[in-house]
């Protein structure tokens, strides 16, 4: 039977990739470096989960003749541009709360009325999901999670199934009394070799991707409520 929720948050719990590459961009300007992600490439970019894998890579395939900043080696420069990006990311949630997707809050609320267990695993920082959390549902966030995973905890990054295998056991469940929600396709890699069946509800950066695997694929969570998901849990393959 259900007894756990667990959200991806970038994509799945609201619509925070449009910030997060606007957040990029304000870090390279801030540093003076000409690059700029505009949307085609940061969707194409959203192949490399984490923030400071995607500098990464970027910078080893596009600009691999950039130094790193003065006196710092390359893994120290992309954890400085990542922490300018992170604290501009986390100022531009914190003036205009982005809102949950469609029907999000309405599912978290029933799930935890219902005594469900609720859980996060996300490749983005801790301060990012507490900036999102604390403006889409109030200061008091923290307690509808039992578990929360995030970079921080699990360093190696979807579709590595950590973030979600440290949720289980963090849960003290097995995979097959959870779901897992998420958006992309490297999150659903990440859901399925930990066992978990996952609804997808992709968003126009991941709609592209391939989500074979899938429990169910919806447009969003709108009018979704605990009683469908324990029916489609319970005809999962
Ligand atoms: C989301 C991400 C994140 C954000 C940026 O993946 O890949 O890296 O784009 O966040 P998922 P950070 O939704 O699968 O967890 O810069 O904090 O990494
Ligand atoms: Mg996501």
């Amino acid at each position: 039977p259900l007894q756990a929720l667990i959200f991806d948050v970038d994509g799945t719990l609201a619509d925070t990739e449009s910030v997060h590459r606007a957040a990029f961009n304000q870090a390279f300007a801030e540093l003076g470096l000409d690059w700029h992600w505009d949307e085609a490439l940061y969707t194409e970019l959203l192949e490399v989960s984490g923030g400071k894998e995607r500098i990464a890579h970027y910078w080893r395939q596009v600009h691999p003749d950039v130094k790193p900043l003065d006196g710092m080696a390359l893994d120290e420069t992309i954890a400085h541009i990542h922490e300018l990006k992170t604290a501009a990311y986390e100022r531009a949630v914190q003036e205009g709360a982005i809102a949950l997707r469609p029907g999000v809050l309405k599912l978290i609320e029933a799930a935890y009325n219902e005594g469900l267990a609720l859980a996060i695993a996300t490749t983005t920082s801790p301060v990012n999901i507490a900036a999102l959390l604390r403006g889409a549902i109030g200061p008091d966030w923290r307690s509808f999670f039992q578990v929360v995973e995030d970079a921080s905890t699990a360093p190696k990054k979807k579709p590595h199934p950590q973030v979600y295998l440290q949720t289980l056991e963090g849960l003290g469940l097995p995979a097959e009394a959870c779901l897992a929600f998420e958006d992309s396709g490297n999150g659903l890699k990440a859901a399925r070799a930990a066992g978990l069946d996952t609804i997808v509800t992709p968003n126009a950066f991941t709609a592209h991707h391939d989500f074979t695997g899938a429990l169910r694929v919806l447009p969003s969570l709108e009018g979704v409520g605990v009683a469908h998901l324990r029916a489609w849990k319970a005809d999962a393959p």
